[in-house]
């Protein structure tokens, strides 16, 4: 049997990334900028981990802007700062919530003894937020480790947030089973050599998951075939 499954968090847990999308949007709006994401425009852009890298990426590509900024971190930190105040608040009044089959997923984990982390590239208030709304107090309490946005140098789809997670349990890949949703998430477990399911979320659709143990657009249904999975391999 495995000894722990490590889930993603966007599009993984939930599908937040409509409501990331919303709160950059309206975080560009409070710091007097024109700029708005369109659902086309972010689809492209979440190829870009992080919500900072992304707000920097989109910024190199409108020099017009860039020469208006005077400090490009201090801007970066701070509209992302105001954009997780955004998302958070949102997320906190109800606007998330978990995927079919997730709830279920941590509930049979917690009856048979697997253990269970977070690695994912999203800042560690969303986490607590998004858990928050969802469990209440006790959320962040079912996942052993929780390895979150800054807490590695390099963001999914480099595997430094798997790395760590492996460490901060002492397993060995082949000991876990990823969940994720995106084309980045799977390069990042699979790079790590962690076997990966992946449910593909209305933003990752139309990725190739080749390296994926198994892609399912239904986790709720495919549950039997995944604690197979995990009772049956390591
Ligand atoms: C998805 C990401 C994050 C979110 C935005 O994380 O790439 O950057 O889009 O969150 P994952 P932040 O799928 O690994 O959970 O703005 O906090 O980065
Ligand atoms: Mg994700």
């Amino acid at each position: 049997m495995i000894k722990a499954i490590l889930f993603d968090v966007d599009g993984t847990l939930s599908e937040t990334e409509e409501i990331h999308r919303k709160s950059f949007n309206r975080a560009f709006a409070v710091h007097g900028l024109t700029w708005h994401w369109s659902q086309a425009q972010y689809r492209k852009l979440l190829d870009v981990s992080g919500g900072k890298e992304r707000i920097r990426f989109y910024l190199s590509a409108h020099p017009d802007d860039f020469l208006l900024i005077s400090n490009v971190d201090q801007f970066v930190r701070s509209v992302h700062g105001t954009k997780t105040d955004i998302y958070t608040q949102l997320v906190q009044d109800g606007a998330a919530e978990l995927r079919p089959g997730i709830r279920e997923l941590i509930a049979e984990t917690a009856r048979l003894g697997i253990r269970r982390a977070i690695a994912t590239t999203t800042s560690l208030p969303n986490v607590e937020a998004l858990l928050g709304a969802a469990y209440g107090r006790g959320g962040m309490a079912l996942f052993e480790t929780i390895c979150a946005g800054d807490s590695v140098p390099n963001k999914k789809p480099a595997p430094d947030i798997y790395l760590a997670t492996l460490e901060e349990m002492n397993l060995r890949p082949d000991e876990c089973i990823a969940i994720e949703d995106s084309r980045n998430g799977l390069v990042a477990a699979t790079a790590a050599g962690i076997p990966t399911v992946i449910t593909p979320g209305i933003y990752t659709s139309d990725q190739r998951f080749d390296e994926a143990m198994l892609v399912t657009t239904d986790l709720q249904a495919s549950l039997p075939e995944i604690l197979d999975e995990a009772l049956a391999l390591a």
